[in-house]
């Protein structure tokens, strides 16, 4: 229904991105993406890339007369950098990055250098990815959906959010070079981050991303794919070097006893409400009506200016690997990103939920989405035929 396609490579000319299935009647500028695309360039640990790059979007199509038509939404952002490579003779790469995709992809594609592949699996393709999901983020807005993220954790520095309201914890992370919402761990995270630039080497972490005002209903419990907290997780999974990922505290929920897990229901009103979300917004991979909650972990980055031992696939010589310009912590950057899937992932489940072609059509359903109040939960109260007798 909703369906986005990227390319680009990381010093080839531009990223693109097209996306399909988002409704009519949208307005939609360069004004509404260029923030998201600035947001992702922000974080203590980049390296020197982000000084060149100034990411901003251009609209190809599917925008006439400032709203979008229906019809797919083509964007561009340029690679400034490009202009450096272009006719450049580029030194072979022939030793492969422990924890990159150079070895995998040279096994599986036969690449003879293994610049085909760095440029492809670069994270530079992101910026295609948070524009696209910028143009999500205005069609969520119109719905009050809003998503934000902070990070929590970078190496071996954790911060302490659990007495903030996530609200607020999205606030004060945008004013954070680590976007991190607790003052004393930024600044424990920026010292921690500077000593590991001086190591020459790299740092991961765990930061969280939170969707608010999103409705009870989206997913399904009916079918495997359907199930919105696994949607979820393969699209955080497919962030570059994400390799975990927990909705809501699932694995602390995992060492403690179900009475202390689940959220308890309780009523205020008509309405049937929950005083805790540590299921972090589903229920049988159908949202709850509470905040959704992804935490994900990032591995530290696999270029590292200290080399890891590899083998040079040209001289069949054991060595270290060769350093390519990189960043030494990408995790608040990534954060940024992981609000991208979950909007594109929302937006789609929304979109399936409502149906139709134009926000027009949409707004009413939305307004008539059944809620968690007993008016729209009438039971029949009466013994059902579980399986009629043959
Ligand atoms: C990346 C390496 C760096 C990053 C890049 C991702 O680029 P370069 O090799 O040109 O120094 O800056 O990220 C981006 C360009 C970006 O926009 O996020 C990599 O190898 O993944």
């Amino acid at each position: 229904m909703l369906r986005f396609i990227t390319a680009g490579e990381s010093h080839g000319p531009s990223v693109q991105v097209i996306i399909e299935g988002l409704p009519a009647g949208l307005p939609l500028s360069a004004a509404d993406i260029n923030p998201d695309l600035a947001r992702r360039q922000l974080g203590y640990g980049t390296g020197a890339r982000m000084k060149i790059e100034h990411d901003v979007v251009q609209i190809l199509a599917g925008v006439m007369n400032g709203s979008t038509t229906g019809a797919p939404i083509a964007l561009t952002v340029e690679n400034v950098d490009h202009a450096k490579w272009k006719g450049v003779a580029i030194p072979a790469l022939t030793t492969p990055r422990p924890g990159h995709a150079d070895l995998a992809a040279a096994i599986k594609y036969g690449y003879d250098d293994m610049r085909y592949s760095l440029e492809r699996a670069s994270a530079r393709e992101t910026a295609a990815r948070v524009a696209a999901a910028a143009v999500c983020r205005k069609f969520l807005l119109q719905f009050g959906i809003e998503i934000g993220s902070y990070v929590v954790e970078i190496g071996a520095v954790a911060a302490a959010v659990a007495h903030m309201p996530v609200a607020e914890r999205c606030r004060l992370a945008e004013t954070s070079d680590v976007r991190c919402p607790d003052a004393a761990a930024s600044e424990r995270m920026r010292v921690h981050i500077r000593e590991v630039m001086l190591a020459k080497d790299t740092l991961g972490g765990i930061f969280e991303v939170a969707a608010m005002g999103v409705p009870p209903g989206l997913g399904s419990h009916v079918q495997w794919d359907r199930k919105l907290d696994g949607r979820l997780a393969q699209a955080m999974l497919s962030i570059h070097a994400i390799k975990g990922v927990e909705v809501g505290p699932a694995f602390e929920n995992a060492r403690l006893p179900g009475t202390q897990v689940h959220d308890e229901l309780f009523r205020d009103g008509e309405r049937i409400v929950r005083r805790t979300n540590r299921a972090g917004g589903t229920e049988g991979g159908i949202t709850t009506g509470e905040a959704l909650l992804v935490r994900a972990a990032m591995k530290p980055i696999s270029t590292t200016l200290n080399p890891l031992m590899t083998v040079d696939l040209a001289t069949g010589i054991s060595g270290p690997t060769t350093y390519e310009r990189s960043d030494f912590c990408a995790v608040p950057r990534a954060a940024v990103i992981g609000e991208a899937m979950v909007a594109l992932v929302v937006a789609e489940a929304l979109l399936e939920k409502l149906g139709g072609d134009s926000l027009a059509e949409m707004r009413p359903r939305f307004a008539a989405l059944r809620a968690a109040a007993l008016p729209d939960l009438a039971m029949a109260n009466s013994p059902i035929t579980f399986w009629p007798a043959d």
